[in-house]
């Protein structure tokens, strides 16, 4: 499929979407947020893309947040449409079967600070600032942000960004959580490839599987997660990975998946 916002190519397993109007550092209108679900939608039934990254074009944005000029003269109707729509991306990138690496080059503002929170892993650049300013422009986060910021940072740590509006540096955002790593900006997407090569080298089956146990299992409580991870477990040996795993290990060789 073609794309005019976002560019999309696919190397060794690896599927790279870059946002792509660094004219507007990356802001989510509805055309981007439409072309982000479809290529969710594609790359979840493509086998043959073990990793997702996603970041955003130019060195200055990762995004900085929905489309302020799009979103200005909306009613409450057409807002209503267009937060089910960025909520609806956040819910895709999440739910895809392969993990997602967000790759953050600069200003993750917003629904990119809400779209990189929807990843499973954040490598921040040391130019990074992250901040859900929605306060500032007289609305709530509407594409997850009051959900996910408290479920990964805390309550007040989540509360003070939200309430504040106000941006805070890589280091800061490490310090919180909210990041896994902050690298220099020119080793950002070397690093996220090399964290995706390492994935995509592992069982594929058992990668997905992972990710399935620990989004549904947070859902859940311990003793049903714990239950549904043994399903999981058991349907590992249905598949050769496990086959294939096991035996490398005992014959001394690197596993082939
Ligand atoms: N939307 C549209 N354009 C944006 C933008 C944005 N979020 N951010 C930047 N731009 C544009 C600027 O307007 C400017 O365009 P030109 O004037 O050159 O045409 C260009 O990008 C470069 O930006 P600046 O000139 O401002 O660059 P600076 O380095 O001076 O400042 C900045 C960088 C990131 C600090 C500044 O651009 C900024 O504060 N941007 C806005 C950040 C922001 O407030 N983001 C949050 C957006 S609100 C909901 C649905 C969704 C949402 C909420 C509710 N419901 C339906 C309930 C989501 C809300 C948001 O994400």
């Amino acid at each position: 499929m073609n794309y005019t916002n976002i560019l999309v190519t696919v190397a060794e397993g690896v599927a790279t979407i870059t946002v792509n109007r660094p004219k507007a550092l990356n802001a989510l209108n509805r055309q981007t947020l439409e072309e982000l679900l479809a290529c969710s939608r594609e790359i979840a039934v493509d086998q043959g893309v073990r990793v997702v990254v996603v970041t955003g074009a130019g060195e200055k944005a990762f995004i900085a947040g929905a489309d302020i000029s799009a979103m200005q003269s909306m009613d409450a109707l057409a807002a209503r449409e267009f937060g089910r729509l960025g909520q609806s991306v956040m819910d895709a990138l999440e739910d895809l079967p392969q993990p997602v690496i967000a790759a953050i080059n600069g200003f993750a503002l917003g629904g990119g600070c809400e779209l990189a929170m929807a990843c499973d892993i954040r490598l921040a650049s040391d130019t990074a600032r992250f901040g859900q300013p929605e306060v500032k422009l007289g609305v709530v986060p509407g594409f997850g942000g009051t959900q996910r910021l408290p479920r990964l940072i805390g309550r007040g740590a989540a509360n003070e960004l939200l309430f504040s509006g106000e941006m805070i540096n890589a280091q800061e955002a490490l310090r919180l959580g909210l990041v896994n790593r902050v690298v220099p900006q020119g080793e950002l997407l070397a690093a996220c490839q090399e964290l995706a090569g390492k994935i995509a080298a592992q069982g594929p089956l058992a990668v997905r599987l992972c990710k399935e146990a620990v989004n549904r299992g947070l859902e859940m409580g311990l003793t049903e997660a714990c239950a549904h991870e043994a399903e999981l477990f058991a349907l590992c040996f249905a598949s050769p990975e496990q086959k294939e795993g096991m035996a490398a290990f005992l014959e001394k060789r690197p596993a082939k998946f």
